[in-house]
């Protein structure tokens, strides 16, 4: 209860999950704390951080990442970002949990990778059980 997850979904990578991000972070909601609510926002260029730059962006996630009880990926669509932040989390210690859909390839970097908590899903109704027993990990 309360944790504070950092959701991580594909943003330059492609937006297609964009509604499927937001209802997890929904989903998430219901019990723990979103650092990152904005990655289910549908106009993204409209958000403060965007017209920040990126160095700014860089820093605030970096930041977020630092404080968070645990990352909670999307990883359907490939993102280097989320790549990127699967690995900072690892180098920091953080709990991390993967979930992609089995018709899609996750990287052999993550697949491969035994730190990763690795949830693949065949359907919504599986990807939300799997977030709910996740969630209730301490
Ligand atoms: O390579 P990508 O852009 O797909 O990387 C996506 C990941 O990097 C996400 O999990 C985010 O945590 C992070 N990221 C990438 N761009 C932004 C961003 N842009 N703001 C915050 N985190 C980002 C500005 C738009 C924003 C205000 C929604």
């Amino acid at each position: 209860m309360n944790k504070k997850i950092y959701f991580a979904g594909s943003i330059r990578g492609g937006r297609d999950d964009a509604a499927l991000y937001r209802e997890i972070i929904a989903y998430i909601q219901n019990t723990d704390i979103v650092l990152t609510e904005h990655i289910g926002s549908v106009k993204l260029e409209d958000l403060p951080l965007e017209r920040a730059g990126d160095r700014a962006i860089y820093a605030q996630d970096t930041a977020w990442l630092r404080e968070s009880d645990m990352v909670i990926a999307e990883c359907s669509t490939a993102s280097l970002g989320v790549g990127y932040e699967l690995g900072f989390a690892e180098a920091h210690g953080i709990p991390c949990h993967v979930f992609w859909r089995t018709e899609q390839h996750l990287s052999a970097m993550i697949a491969g990778d035994d730190y990763f908590h690795l949830h693949p899903y065949d359907s919504k109704e599986h990807l939300f059980e799997e977030l709910e027993k996740t969630l209730g990990e301490e």
